[in-house]
């Protein structure tokens, strides 16, 4: 088993750059219009991170103004294995945007956020203080109450329950807030195997949360929408998605094929996986994954990820 590993890292890690750079350099799938107006370039962290107006989230139900600008945030919908909108990837919320934030897990009857960045990272801000920190706190962003019921540690994240409060309809919900905490921007996690635990974390307090809605669930198998988000919404974001497909899919067929779904990823969210490293990430974490579980042998990577390198 190791020796294959070996041959796959060794072999591909040239091919695997190349491909890389062969996705990068693919225009953008559509246009940005929305993320451009005048009076949305504020709800960008990044002037240049935008979101594609094909797959952008908006802010619809709720929005009793009738600016056509109101319902915008940096926000897009992200196909999952077999599993329409499975995700929104979104970009660490603004103190600006807070509200909006809270408005789209609201709508989007979302049951779990995903954080894979940390507050403040090397010194600078990388995403506003959304959710309440401490225990038993309460904080209000528009009409939503916002309280933090419980934060429990491990090792690499934190789960806060939080319970979401619509002073307007009276309703209140539970959402399950997770920070992952070993992840720096630009860069990938120290080790796989810690985030491949994260990831299961993840899919399994989602697949509760969906049970525990029952017969008050009509939408699809999977549930609402896990929202991810790093700083921009794109890198880590990108990655974390990237490889949540690609097990799903392994587990499923015992097939891999990173390289289409960062392609088809980058359709909906435009820019998903910053850097080579991260690329790279994926593959190794596969790997690691499929090692974990005995599946190694009958893995069957894609035709594009089984080019050799001409070395
Ligand atoms: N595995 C289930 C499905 O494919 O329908 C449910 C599921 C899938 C739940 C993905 C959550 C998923 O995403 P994440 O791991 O990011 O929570
Ligand atoms: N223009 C910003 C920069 O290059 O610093 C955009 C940016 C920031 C892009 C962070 C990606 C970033 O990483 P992530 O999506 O993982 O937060």
């Amino acid at each position: 088993v190791n020796d294959l590993v070996d041959h796959v890292k060794r072999r591909k890690k040239k091919g695997i750059y190349q491909e890389y750079e062969e996705i990068r350099k693919e225009p953008p799938a559509g246009t940005f219009d929305y993320s451009k107006k005048l009076a949305n370039q504020i709800k960008n962290r990044y002037s240049d991170v935008l979101c594609l107006d094909q797959s952008r989230v908006r802010l619809c139900e709720l929005c009793d103004d009738e600016d056509e600008t109101s319902d915008y945030i940096n926000a897009s919908f992200m196909d999952g294995y077999k599993r329409s909108n499975a995700y929104i990837a979104t970009q660490g919320p603004l103190p600006k945007t807070f509200e909006d934030f809270w408005r789209m897990v609201w709508e989007q009857t979302v049951l779990l956020i995903v954080m894979t960045t940390r507050v403040v990272e090397r010194g600078r801000v990388k995403c506003g203080q959304y959710w309440p920190l401490e225990e038993s706190r309460t904080e209000q962003h528009g009409y939503f109450l916002v309280r933090n019921m419980h934060i429990q540690g491990f090792q690499d994240f934190k789960l806060s329950h939080l319970e979401l409060y619509n002073t307007q309809t009276g309703e209140k919900r539970e959402i399950s807030h997770y920070l992952y905490v070993s992840w720096p921007d630009f860069g990938v996690p120290k080790c796989a195997s810690a985030m491949l635990d994260f990831r299961e974390h993840v899919q399994q307090r989602q697949e509760a949360a969906v049970r525990s809605l029952g017969s008050s669930w009509t939408g699809p198998p999977g549930g609402p929408p896990v929202v991810v988000h790093c700083s921009a919404g794109i890198g880590r974001t990108g990655t974390f998605c990237t490889l949540d497909i690609c097990l799903s899919r392994l587990e499923d067929t015992g097939t891999v094929d990173v390289r289409q779904t960062v392609r088809r990823m980058r359709t909906q969210r435009a820019f998903s996986i910053q850097t080579w490293d991260q690329y790279y990430f994926c593959y190794t974490a596969i790997i690691e994954y499929a090692q974990r579980n005995g599946k190694l042998s009958p893995v069957q990577w894609s035709d594009s990820d089984l080019e050799t390198d001409s070395e």
